[in-house]
């Protein structure tokens, strides 16, 4: 190979890491959720794909449990969460799959649209968390007003707001949502590690990269955020429990809508590379023709 084209392999191995959606991905379960309009999310599976798929969605907290079935619920295509009070649910899998175990980590994308609120507008949202155990999914609560949330708050932290003297933590090892004043918030261990502006244009993607060797109590595991496609920030957070990694997300204001749902194993470097290689040699080939 010639130097030129060794270059372009790293160039292309550098950029492979960091696209927003890199090719070689498994795409484990992905959910468009254009379906019939229904009260129980996983009724009917059509819009649902992937080598994990079908999958089940637990309705935990529909603004109390079992609640009001009709706060979360299927609507004009997309998972939407509407009426009065947090919708809080789960996939009914935990993501500790060999394919995800083989490449070192996973993704999850989606597409994150929130409705208007008069109060609260840091903890109006919608999100997700990773790092959970079935028994915590089973037992989500509202986290505006208990610890048994995935999420965990920010107006009520440390203050009196909405008269809770305590705010409230969550129970994901990490989360990430979409706020209505367009920050991405991440919460590590169920408190807020950050938020960061964002800049909503078309899809609302919210997207994290998870890496790590193992899913063992004390692992580290690296992230990294994408918007829309661009770079957002990355670090990493500890797992708390080992094999337990149930994929919950969280929905507070009026209305949340999230849509094309997908987690994805990353490709085992030895397939990355692989297209890393196959992609400098067409490179290579294209500058010798003549
Ligand atoms: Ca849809
Ligand atoms: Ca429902
Ligand atoms: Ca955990």
């Amino acid at each position: 190979m010639t130097t030129a084209a060794f270059k372009s392999v790293l160039v292309i191995a550098a950029t492979l890491s960091f696209a927003s959606t890199a090719p070689g991905q498994t795409v484990l379960f992905s959910d468009n959720f254009n379906r019939a309009n229904n009260n129980v999310l996983s009724a009917e599976t059509t819009g649902m794909a992937g080598t994990l798929a079908p999958l089940n969605y637990l309705q935990t907290w529909q603004a109390g449990n079992p609640g009001n079935a009709s706060i979360l619920q299927i609507n004009n295509n997309t998972l939407s969460k509407i009426g009065t009070g947090m919708g809080i649910g789960a996939l009914d899998h935990n993501f500790t799959d060999a394919a995800i175990l083989a490449g070192g980590g996973f993704r999850v994308a989606m597409d994150v649209t929130v409705g208007t609120s008069g109060d609260d507008l840091p903890d109006r949202y919608g999100g997700f968390g990773v790092g959970l155990s079935l028994a915590e999914v089973n037992g989500f609560q509202d986290e505006n007003d208990t610890d048994f949330g995935p999420r965990g708050t920010i107006s009520n932290v440390g203050s009196q707001v909405d008269q809770d003297l305590y705010g409230h933590k969550g129970v994901a090892d990490f989360y990430i949502s979409l706020s209505l004043q367009n920050n991405l918030q991440i919460f590590k261990g169920g408190l807020l590690e950050g938020q960061y502006a964002v800049t909503p244009a078309a899809n609302r993607t919210v997207e994290v990269e998870f890496s790590f060797a193992d899913f063992n109590a004390g692992s580290q595991v690296n992230f990294a955020v994408w918007f829309e496609g661009a770079p957002v920030t990355g670090s990493f957070f500890n797992w708390s429990g080992t094999d337990q990694n149930y994929l919950g997300f969280s929905l507070r204001s009026s209305t949340v809508v999230i849509d094309n749902l997908t987690i994805s194993a990353i490709p085992e470097p030895s397939s990355l590379a692989l297209l890393a290689l196959g992609a400098g040699l067409w490179i290579a080939r294209r500058r010798q023709a003549p």
